[in-house]
């Protein structure tokens, strides 16, 4: 590690180090708080940072990983540009999954990381990575500095980058010579960048098209995508499927955007999602697809989807425009901005005999699946009634984030959301060990409600040492570890598709409770259904942090399911049907 000598800087208004201006830039764009895991590489921006520590709250993980899907979560939950720190080497590439993860799913992020000083770079120094290189597929925008003055006019750059238009992550890779060096504060926050457009002049003629298709329209079904929620249109979007009497279902990243209770919500779309939605897209007449981008997981085979139907794609990054699904009236917008045009242009209309249709898909679902998972009969304890018991206990008024795999799914089918910004998972990259930490964001952009972190017992040990962040936090997560001691939703794919050929998906779990107590988070384990109820109660009484392990069935599996690859109205309620 190389030290340089950086207390002859001054430190006033004018003159500041690299590393100053860089928290000072931090200040401007309104950041409270970071997430990060300091390093060599890093050390003038820590050592910056700990003047300022009565206006920046720092979270250390203990893993970047950890950190970046914390700045995610804090992200999702608050609506704020999450941002993170890491060194150079192996702390920035512990970053790339979560840049990829926030990519696909469209999360603003800033990320810093600490990069080796300049005339080191291209030697092989010790950590030096080319995390600029690695991470340009990956994220929406990043650069290098090596100059001090262009910190802060490159911080300004990244934030308005990372929260417009489409949002995203972006990498700002600092070398620790420019960190020391003397530079000047004077901070310009960006409005627009040439040869950067963020969002596209709204056609009226697409907005004209669109409200004749929805006018005219006998079965108009609409796809809420996340994009609702990231341009803030619940409001709108209730005014809109309320006027129009338009049925609505949600992606798994939609979902929350509308209460899961209104009568318009029809549930949740795509592989494991609701009965009804999935067959009825190929059953609609208009497909409304709003802030969506037609993910193969909620499409299906896209040669059969919705062929029937004439699709409006409302949609705020023109690539995602006809990329997967072709939109007979695409409008290239912010969700919000569309739909409040939308919205003067389409007549009162009811369709409530459409919606009836819905009935009977609801009611084979319940029977078939949903009674069996939340009210089961045999004796095993199922993921299902675990989410929905804690669910019913928190008056859904809780953030749910999850990890990957079948947890997920049952926590999405049934945690049923009353708030948006509520659901926090990662869909695009499904990236097992992002719900804990994804849980620690959330916990600090939210402190007004518990979180509860659904994990598996896969997951939740890829980013386990994160109990260690929520116990020095004392943050409110609630840590649900569904265990199946199986790789669960690799098994079932194993069971269904591969003749039961188990291979590798069974785990050998440690002590998970004298884990949790080992990190000094009071943790309960129940194996029978009688203990679950007092031991959801317990666990909510709690103040801060608290772990709860319930042995769910070893080999169940999530219904309803659409094959990967198969029409979306294929869907399975059970392996033989
Ligand atoms: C980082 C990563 N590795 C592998 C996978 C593939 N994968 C998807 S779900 C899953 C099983 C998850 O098991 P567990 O965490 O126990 O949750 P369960 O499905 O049992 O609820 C795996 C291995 C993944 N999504 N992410």
């Amino acid at each position: 590690m190389t030290t340089q000598n950086n207390s002859s800087l001054e430190r006033d208004e004018e003159n500041v180090t690299g590393a100053q201006a860089l928290i000072k830039s931090l200040l401007e764009e309104g950041v409270d708080t970071i997430f990060g895991y300091p390093g060599g590489a890093i050390m003038p921006v820590y050592d910056a940072l700990y003047d300022f520590l009565d206006k920046v709250n720092h979270v250390l993980t203990r893993h970047e990983q950890g950190a970046i899907h914390a700045a995610q979560g804090y992200a999702r939950v608050s609506g704020k540009v999450g941002v993170c720190f890491a060194t150079s080497g192996p702390g920035a590439t512990n970053l790339i999954t979560g840049i990829a993860d926030a990519m696909i799913d469209s999360t603003p992020l800033v990320c810093f990381t600490g990069q080796v000083t300049s005339p080191l770079l291209g030697t092989d120094a010790f950590q030096e990575s080319d995390i600029v290189g690695m991470s340009m597929p990956v994220t929406k925008w990043n650069y290098q500095i090596t100059d001090a003055d262009e910190i802060t006019d490159v911080v300004a750059k990244a934030f308005f980058i990372a929260k417009s238009g489409r949002p995203g992550p972006v990498l700002i890779d600092i070398s620790k010579d420019a960190q020391f060096a003397p530079t000047s504060f004077k901070y310009k926050k960006y409005r627009r960048i040439r040869s950067y457009l963020p969002e596209q002049p709204v056609e009226k003629k697409s907005l004209i098209d669109a409200a004749r298709l929805i006018n005219q329209a006998k079965k108009p079904l609409m796809l809420v995508g996340q994009g609702v929620v990231l341009s803030g249109a619940e409001k709108v979007l209730l005014q809109f499927a309320e006027k129009t009497g338009i049925p609505m279902a949600s992606t798994l990243l939609g979902l929350s955007a509308v209460p899961s209770d209104h009568p318009l919500w029809k549930g949740m779309l795509g592989m494991h999602g609701n009965y009804g939605p999935n067959v009825m897209t190929n059953e609609c007449d208009l497909l409304l697809a709003v802030g969506m981008r037609f993910d193969d997981r909620v499409t299906g085979d896209i040669k059969t989807y919705a062929t029937q139907a004439k699709v409006i794609h409302v949609e705020i990054d023109p690539s995602e425009i006809n990329k997967n699904i072709p939109a007979e009236v695409a409008i290239c917008s912010d969700a919000k901005k569309a739909l409040k045009m939308l919205l003067k242009l389409v007549k009162d209309n009811d369709h409530t005999a459409w919606c009836n249709e819905f009935v009977p898909f609801q009611e084979a679902e319940y029977e078939k699946v949903i009674e069996k998972d939340i009210y089961p009969s045999k004796p095993g304890l199922t993921m299902g009634e675990v989410v929905h018991q804690v669910a019913e206990a928190t008056n859904h008024d809780a953030i749910m984030a999850t990890d990957v795999g079948q947890q997920q799914m049952i926590a999405a089918r049934y945690f049923k959301f009353k708030n948006s910004r509520s659901c926090i998972t990662s869909g695009g990259l499904g990236t097992m060990g992002f719900g804990l930490p994804a849980a620690v964001g959330a916990a600090v952009g939210n402190p007004t409600k518990p979180v509860i972190a659904f994990l598996g017992d896969g997951g939740y040990q890829m980013t386990i040492q994160e109990m260690a962040t929520i116990k020095q936090e004392n943050l409110n997560v609630k840590v649900v570890v569904l265990n199946n001691e199986f790789l669960g939703m690799v098994r079932q794919w194993q069971e269904l598709f591969f003749d039961r050929r188990y291979s590798f998906t069974e785990m050998h779990n440690p002590d998970f409770i004298k884990i949790a107590e080992g990190y000094g988070i009071p943790a309960r384990l129940v194996r029978e259904r009688d203990d679950l109820a007092a031991a959801i109660d317990e666990m909510l009484a709690q103040e801060g942090p608290y772990f709860l392990e319930v042995r769910v069935e070893k080999e169940d599996n999530v219904f309803p399911m659409v094959p990967s690859g198969a029409t979306i109205s294929d869907v399975r309620l059970g392996p033989n049907s």
